[in-house]
């Protein structure tokens, strides 16, 4: 059901090369450009009634209004079954003291005497939330997404989800209740890239609703055309980032317990018949055990034929096998998994060693499940190796640091010549007359 790779023969290559060798979907987010090029153009033109026309055609449901209505989010929220209510509570109540502590303070250094520079951070003004519906309804990701935002400060905050045909045309209602909860109350019943593109452009009021007014920054996971739709409209709009399938990778070694390191592979591959998932061991007996339970468990499993054997006997998963830890520990950093498992002896200090995760999760106690809902830990996070040079969304993606600059007249007289002669260098002379101007057109003496 699951590949092997057996990298014990020879000394590991480094690098991409070691990459290389490792497991990884495609997820080829240009093929998809051409497809969305056309929907983003006519939402830009069309505002409102184009996002309405994709949804019929795509969601398969017309919706009355795209602004879902308050009474439905707060209907949503008193028919949430009350287990599942407490849950989502407990997970928010967690992520917000994590995140909450997350914001970096204003900060002035004094460069000279006379000098300084501040970085203040500001809240980015207006934030589009895009949860998608279909296969994925996750209310826990609107508990990740709007939490980070909240706690940075963020005041204009919009949900769009895209309409269910079963519920009328409204998003899912444990969305709606999500939102509910968190306290949201702009919600558009909008999906895939028009519902991108409404964020990025926004909409004008019509005769029935007001408009969606434009955002800032679009976050949120989405299929491979909501990733397509926000590379399009980088730039007019931030974005978190273009996430692609889930992935799990464990590092384990003979300590670890079968049973969990199957479960917790499955668990991944529950997402998405292109989620990932990887076993990293020097343990032959660990390898053929996971083997064996991977059997047992994915036999007593949900959603087995679509995704789970789809995404285990996938060419994405593997079991890895090398000669030992340091071996596995550099190709646990080569692959850069959105999810790192640690399942080792000593597994805080092997951890300790990683460099390269989106996020770690430490000995027996700390599966990936309990982050993806109620450690406290954000669960949108690099996928795709992109943990090498991005971290998860945080409060720190929901702001700006901005640099104040303040120099006293002695201050920039002190550097004035330091400056005038790297405008020289650079053949910008306009640049360091700005500097001379000040000064009687002349460069003040240096100290
Ligand atoms: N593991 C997913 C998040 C998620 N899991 C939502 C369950 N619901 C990506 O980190
Ligand atoms: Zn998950």
């Amino acid at each position: 059901m699951i590949s092997r790779i057996d990298l014990r023969g020879e000394t590991l290559p480094e690098g991409s090369a070691l990459r290389d060798l490792l497991p990884r979907a495609e997820f080829d987010v240009e093929a998809a450009l051409e497809t969305v090029r056309p929907i983003c153009e006519d939402v830009r033109h069309h505002g409102a009634a184009a996002v309405i026309d994709y949804g019929e055609k795509f969601d398969h449901v017309r919706v009355p209004s795209l602004r879902v209505p308050a009474e439905a989010i707060s209907r949503a929220l008193d028919e949430l079954d009350p287990a599942v209510r407490a849950a989502l509570e407990e997970s928010i109540r967690r992520a917000r003291l994590v995140h909450r502590e997350q914001r970096r303070t204003t900060h002035t250094t004094q460069v000279v005497p006379g000098g300084t520079v501040t970085e203040k951070w500001i809240p980015v003004e207006r934030v589009g939330l895009y949860v998608p519906g279909g296969r994925a309804v996750y209310p826990s990701s609107v508990v990740m997404n709007v939490v980070p935002a909240q706690e940075a400060g963020v005041e204009g905050l919009a949900v769009a989800s895209p309409p269910q045909k079963e519920f009328g045309g409204l998003p899912h209602p444990t969305i709606l209740a999500a939102c509910a909860l968190l306290g949201v109350d702009e919600v558009y019943a909008a999906g895939g890239a028009q519902a991108v593109a409404m964020f990025a452009y926004g909409t004008a009021d019509t005769d029935t609703e007001p408009g969606c007014a434009p955002v800032n920054l679009v976050t949120g996971p989405g299929n491979i055309y909501v990733a397509a739709a926000k590379r399009l409209l980088k730039g007019r709009i931030g974005i978190d980032a273009e996430a692609g399938p889930t992935e799990i990778a464990i590092l384990a070694d003979s300590t670890a317990d079968p049973v969990h390191v199957a479960a917790d592979l499955i668990s991944q591959a529950e997402h998405d018949p292109m989620a990932a998932s990887v076993l990293v061991t020097d343990s032959d007996e660990l390898a053929a055990a996971t083997e064996a339970e991977l059997k047992t468990q994915v036999a007593a499993s949900k959603h087995v034929e679509d995704r789970i054997v789809p995404a285990l006997a996938g060419r994405q998963s593997a079991i890895v096998l090398v000669r030992d830890l340091a071996d596995g520990l550099k190709v646990v950093d080569a692959y850069g998994a959105e999810h790192l498992e640690i399942q080792t002896a000593d597994a805080a200090a092997v951890a300790d060693r990683v460099r390269n995760a989106g996020a770690i999760f430490v000995g027996p106690w700390a599966p990936v499940s309990l982050g993806d809902y109620c450690a406290g830990s954000n669960h949108v996070l690099p996928t795709g190796g992109c943990a090498c040079h991005s971290s998860g969304l945080s409060v720190q993606s929901f702001l700006r640091g901005v640099h104040i600059v303040d120099y006293t007249q002695g201050a920039l007289a002190d550097v004035a010549h330091h400056v005038v002669t790297l405008a020289e260098a650079e053949d910008l002379p306009a640049h360091g007359a700005a500097i001379k101007a000040r000064f009687g057109w002349k460069v003040p003496e240096s100290k």
